[in-house]
């Protein structure tokens, strides 16, 4: 048996993530949990370096203690249900009661100690995705530590090498556990407070996850057909704006843990690419970018100066990530004409309604009754109308005299007049033909 003091005197080499022994287990600390899937006002660190927090887009920051010089957290891993709009929830996944699991941010520097309690029905492990750390540390079960096994507490400790953008999540029975949610992100703070120095700074992880209409836990085995394209676990219209002052030095930092890439896109600025997993990118490194690439297993942090108000959509680039619930098994019938096709189905088939004959932009407005716990495909209404987008769309609302720390949605943005597309009135001109010699 292994006696206390034996312990405390082998426990400088152990250089790897530990069981937590019995005595070590009282003075774990409590593991917060969050049931809101609001996005948190940033929290200024009262002990420990002082930092400028990110914003968790519909997500919070993970509490801390400090104790004798180390920074501790608790992470528990755990089933949650996260609702992804009003109308359909997830049975997924998490980390303290919420997917993804709470932002954990620290600073450059940092000695961090953070508890793993294991609370899902099978084994687990956590890998910190981008961090420099003794190999024993890396959390990949079976190849540097024991996986952890349910009910069981381990304990990783580190110090936090270098700043940036980093994300967590397990590396044991991988493709199940991260395609029912189980990821987060890890922010590590420059020391010097003014080094890369921003006004507001966003954070979030793309998920993708494949529900079946009416049903609430993901297919597992799912490889590239998802239906839920998420920005923090949420969809369109449940995304949070992004919400800027006039003049801001803005900051987004993006992650992927999905099975496929995610072309990034903002409108109505241009953005430099800052920050990768790997560290920040040097200024003589970067170009002007309205669109960037966040490959699987990559982070990228963009920055940009707010300099043009407005409501301005940010969304993957990708349409298909625009979309809510879709079968992609459907023909195509644009230009087809269907009506006696259509009179014979609704001799069958009471109700049954014809689609996409001229494209699929009126299936937004048409309110058809749904399954339960599922999303229209196209949703949302702007202040012009219904908006025809789901997945993967935000809005980056940008506004005059919005108060530093001010992350309040100010409503739609109104347009200074003259400076709105509008309908013209005279027919046109008859189209003059150009023809070749
Ligand atoms: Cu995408």
């Amino acid at each position: 048996m292994v006696s206390r003091r034996h312990f405390l005197q082998n426990s400088s080499l152990m250089l790897g993530a530990a069981l937590v022994s019995k005595v070590e287990a009282a003075s774990i600390p409590e593991a917060a949990v969050m049931d809101s899937s609001r996005t948190h006002t940033p929290i200024f660190p009262a002990s420990g370096r002082p930092y400028q927090p990110v914003v968790t887009l519909n997500g919070w920051t993970l509490p801390w203690r400090m104790k004798n010089g180390w920074k501790e957290f608790h992470l528990v891993s755990e089933p949650v249900e996260r609702e992804f709009a009003a109308g359909m929830v997830g049975h997924l996944w998490g980390y303290n009661g919420q997917t993804p699991g709470p932002t954990i941010e620290a600073v450059e520097g940092d000695k961090v100690r953070i508890f793993v309690t294991n609370k899902l029905p099978e084994h687990t492990a956590v890998h910190w995705h981008g961090m420099l750390l003794p190999c024993g540390m890396d959390g990949v079960g079976g190849l540097t530590q024991p996986q952890i096994k349910p009910g069981q507490t381990f304990v990783y400790e580190f110090e936090l090498k270098k700043s940036g953008t980093f994300m967590y999540h397990p590396h044991a029975d991988e493709m199940v556990q991260m395609a029912m949610g189980m990821m987060g992100l890890f922010i590590v703070h420059p020391k010097n407070p003014r080094f890369m120095a921003v006004d507001r700074d966003f954070a979030f992880l793309i998920a993708a996850y494949d529900i079946d209409p009416g049903t609430y836990t993901p297919r597992v085995n799912t490889m590239t057909e998802f239906n839920m394209w998420t920005f923090n676990s949420r969809v369109f219209p449940a995304i949070d704006p992004m919400v800027v002052a006039l003049g801001d030095k803005v900051r987004i930092r993006v992650g992927n843990l999905t099975m496929t890439n995610h072309p990034i896109h903002l409108h109505g600025h241009t953005f430099e690419v800052t920050g990768t997993d790997g560290g920040w990118v040097p200024k003589t490194a970067r170009w002007p970018e309205v669109t960037t690439d966040v490959a699987v297993g990559q982070m990228r942090a963009i920055e940009f100066h707010a300099d043009a108000a407005g409501d301005w959509a940010f969304h993957c680039h990708k349409s298909h990530h625009t979309m809510n619930a879709m079968g992609h098994a459907v023909p195509t019938l644009i230009g087809a004409n269907t009506r006696d096709l259509t009179a014979k189905i609704k001799q069958v088939a009471q109700g049954y309604m014809p689609m996409g004959e001229t494209g699929m932009a009126d299936m937004s407005d048409m309110n058809m009754p749904l399954p339960a716990n599922t999303l229209p495909m196209m949703t949302g209404t702007g202040p012009f109308g219904s908006l025809e987008m789901g997945g993967m769309f935000t809005v980056l609302k940008v506004r005059a005299g919005q108060a530093a720390g001010n992350y309040q949605d100010p409503g739609w943005y109104q347009h200074p007049k003259g400076t709105v597309a509008r309908l013209v009135e005279d027919e046109p001109a008859e189209p003059v033909h150009r023809h070749e010699k």
